[in-house]
């Protein structure tokens, strides 16, 4: 059998202003494309709400929300989102995009998709479960706000693995029987976005479903002691060299506990002139170490191949999770959603 390689990127970002146009962020985008086709890139993954300024830090006025919105359930297709896809599929580079997505019915969602270019179409979409932050603005007029429970519902689709098709040769297909095709059939990937990578309970669902690599895009704030408390002061620096520290523990955290590889990418640098954002994207291998990362916080490609039977010894060993998991004693985590602490002593 063939080797189950995948050549992978991350696209950093640098800032993207609330006074960019949309010609420009797209050009971008096929440039970090571009790049990312010259070291050999299948899969080229972007920041969430890539195409504008991550607005939810806003208060925006409500006519002129919709701007920040993709309209479109097929962005490929939609003027505004088209040429990046044109691209992808020229280059025959599938990629995973975050978008602020308007649905049908109205309501708004912080979403990415996956475009698999030889089948020239979405075949996956997530829309983001943990939303960070309030509805309303800190009442501390400086704070940096994270207005995501203002604009978005919580996601609705779960956290569903899909496989990825024409990305690695030979994979086992249907009717070759289920034991047999364990880790040999095409690529299961997962998609998560920025605050989801904090919580388990979304890795552990798609540890459940054997994914191999998991995609989060993120905007993460490098100072924002409102939203993270102020228990202990910090400097801008050590605010965001802790923030990064964040990220990456729990990158390669559950990256290791779920035996998977994962590729993340930022939305970096001073945006809209003055709100810092982290780099650090970064891929991490199911041994949990940090394979390739981020040098700087403007545009950059970050690349790596991945052989994706690294991911057996953990899923097959520790992480065996048929042999080792133990659900009868897990109740609490679907019952319960806040803190009960054990009855006070006497
Ligand atoms: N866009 C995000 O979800 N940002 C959050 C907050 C907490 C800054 C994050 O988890 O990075």
């Amino acid at each position: 059998m063939a080797p189950r390689t995948l050549k992978i990127a991350a696209a950093q970002m640098g800032p993207v202003h609330l006074t960019s146009k949309r010609p420009e962020t797209l050009s971008r985008m096929i440039t970090l494309l571009q790049s990312a086709s010259s070291l050999g890139a299948q899969l080229v993954l972007f920041p969430e709400t890539a195409f504008t300024t991550f607005f939810p830090r806003h208060l925006i006025p409500s006519q002129e929300l919709d701007t920040y919105f993709e309209h479109s359930d097929n962005l490929p297709d939609a003027e505004n989102t088209k040429p990046l896809f044109d691209e992808a599929k020229k280059l025959g580079i599938d990629i995973s995009v975050g978008f602020a997505e308007r649905a049908e019915d109205g309501k708004g969602y912080n979403t990415s998709v996956y475009f698999s270019a030889k089948k020239g179409e979405v075949i996956a979409k997530y829309r983001k479960v943990h939303l960070p932050g309030t509805k309303e603005p800190f009442e501390n007029p400086d704070a940096v706000n994270q207005l995501e429970k203002r604009y978005f519902e919580p996601g609705n689709l779960g956290f569903q693995a899909f496989r990825a098709p024409d990305l690695v040769e030979g994979a086992v297909k249907k009717g070759n029987g289920v034991e047999a095709a364990l880790g040999k059939g095409d690529p299961v990937m997962g998609m998560m976005i920025c605050n989801d990578r904090r919580w388990v309970e979304g890795w552990r669902i798609y540890g459940m479903q054997g994914v191999e690599v998991v995609l989060c895009g993120y905007n993460t704030a490098g100072f924002a002691p409102d939203l993270w408390g102020t228990r202990k002061v910090m400097t801008p620096e050590e605010a965001e060299k802790d923030a990064v520290f964040h990220h990456k523990l729990v990158m390669q955290g559950n990256s290791y506990m779920n035996s998977c590889f994962s590729v993340s990418a930022a939305k970096a640098g001073l945006e809209d002139g003055k709100y810092d954002l982290i780099g650090g994207s970064c891929i991490t291998s199911p041994e949990g170490h940090v394979l390739a990362e981020a040098k700087g916080k403007g545009d950059e490609i970050v690349f790596a191949e991945l052989d994706l039977e690294d991911c057996r010894q953990g899923k097959e060993k520790t992480f065996d999770f048929d042999r080792h998991r133990r659900i009868d004693q897990y109740g609490p985590i679907t019952q319960q959603t806040g803190v009960v602490e054990p009855d006070l002593l006497e």
